[in-house]
């Protein structure tokens, strides 16, 4: 059950000592960067004080391009890998070979925590490349000893054929892809649920509602897992979900988690939502302090019924720069997720257009629905056209537009899912 049991399960005392002494050793090793070598603080005496430390950003990344935030002599770096921003400068992080080893070893512990052993098939269906989901993921699956085949997302049709001719038990995928892989299906006349052996999917790297992480359940008859992680720490393995599926275990003996309000920057108590914030408590090539990720969550109070001491966010709502103000409304698109993915009709993908009309926001949903349901009456259709808005309104307090379009109709990538076009 436990990939390293002495450490997952460690005494809440003894693992909090540790991470104060590795906060100071990282504002040690930080200082040998040249972004973090003004740094006040030379250590701190309790975990509070962390709040001491300033607060680093995305932004301070940028400019600090390429070298600014390295902590070691270039010849120890192995590996570079970048964030998937698509504007600006991107953000580079670097790693030596002990940083590798570390976040394989917590991939490693991410994978066996959900049931991942080595008798199984592992299709790793993530970008390789500058992206950390794929080649993160496949060391971490190498050395939990799991044949791996390193696929990449993309060409559905030899998904399935792999998926269905390796016996693949495990998948590692875009919540968003794994919806739309499964509308290729049919076509090949393959019912997942009896064609294949698949068991298990470590969904990630984008906002999902539970909505679609059931749906996804539903689809394939298996179980998918929440991963969470950003290349600014390592990529994937920052936090997971156990088999309690109650939250994700941030792994803190590598990351210490806060939880600030993104407008006065104050830590938040336990149970409370705000933006995290983590620090790196072990790396060596590019240590980070008290990192904003601009990703709303809260810490869940409370023990997790499976034994670990480490503790648990809630499932990311989005970030705090997705949220929409429409005519004054906030609204965050996992609302509007959430409310369409829980009725049946609904198909397996969704779309978010926002236009100014006569001094107003308009919000249009167009959103796919089932091929039965596509085919049958206007009335039929026109009564679910109403529910969706009824429903809408409930969650929103305002009312959008809603347009019912043929399954798999909507445009799609091979990365994250974009999902909300603002033409304002
Ligand atoms: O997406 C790392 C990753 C790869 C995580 C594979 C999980 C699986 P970046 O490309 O740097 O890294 O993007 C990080 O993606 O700050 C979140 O906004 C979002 N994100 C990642 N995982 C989740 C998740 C990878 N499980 C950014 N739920 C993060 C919601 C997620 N959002």
């Amino acid at each position: 059950m436990y990939w390293e049991k002495d450490l997952e399960t460690l005494d809440r005392k003894e693992l909090e000592r540790r991470q104060l002494e590795q906060i100071n050793w990282t504002i040690r090793q930080a200082r040998n960067s040249s972004f973090y070598s003004g740094l006040k603080i030379n250590r701190i005496d309790s975990l509070e004080a962390i709040q001491d430390l300033p607060l680093t950003t995305k932004e301070d990344l940028r400019n600090q391009f390429p070298y600014g935030f390295l902590a070691v002599d270039r010849e120890r770096v192995i590996r570079l890998h970048s964030s998937s921003g698509t504007t600006g400068k991107p953000t580079v992080v670097f790693h030596t070979r002990e940083d590798i080893d570390r976040w394989q070893n917590l991939i490693a512990r991410s994978m066996y925590a959900v049931g991942v052993r080595k008798n199984d098939v592992f299709q790793n269906i993530m970008g390789y490349g500058l992206f950390t989901g794929g080649i993160g993921f496949h060391y971490g699956a190498e050395l939990l000893g799991v044949m791996t085949i390193p696929i990449g997302p993309g060409n559905s049709k030899r998904q399935i054929w792999f998926l269905k001719h390796l016996r693949t038990s495990v998948v590692h995928i875009l919540p968003s892809y794994a919806l739309r892989l499964y509308t290729f299906f049919d076509e090949l006349n393959i019912d997942p649920k009896k064609d294949l052996n698949l068991k298990i999917a470590l969904i990630g790297a984008e906002p999902h509602s539970n909505e679609i992480r059931k749906k996804i359940e539903e689809l394939y008859g298996i179980k998918a897992y929440n991963s969470y992680g950003l290349s600014e720490m390592c990529g994937p393995g920052v936090a997971f979900e156990c088999t309690q599926q109650a939250g994700l275990h941030v792994w803190e003996d590598h990351f210490y988690p806060e939880i600030i309000d993104p407008d006065s920057m104050q830590v938040l108590p336990e149970g409370e939502e705000g933006e995290l914030v983590l620090t790196t408590l072990s790396r060596e090539a590019m240590p980070i302090i008290r990192y904003r990720t601009r990703d709303l969550t809260s810490l869940i109070p409370g023990n997790c019924p499976c034994g670990r001491t480490h503790r648990r966010i809630s499932r990311i709502k989005g970030r705090n720069d997705d949220m929409l103000i429409i005519n004054g409304v906030n609204i965050f698109p996992i609302q509007i997720e959430r409310t369409v993915m829980a009725i049946p009709e609904i198909g397996n993908n969704y779309l978010i257009e926002i236009r100014k009309k006569d001094y107003m926001d308009k919000l249009l949903l167009k959103v796919e629905v089932n091929e039965q349901v596509f085919q049958g009456t206007l009335s039929e259709l026109e009564k679910l056209q109403r529910k969706i808005i009824v429903e809408l309104r409930e969650e929103l307090d305002l009312t959008p537009e809603v347009k019912l379009v043929e399954s798999a109709s909507l445009p799609v990538s091979d990365g994250k899912a974009k999902r909300v076009y603002d033409f304002r």
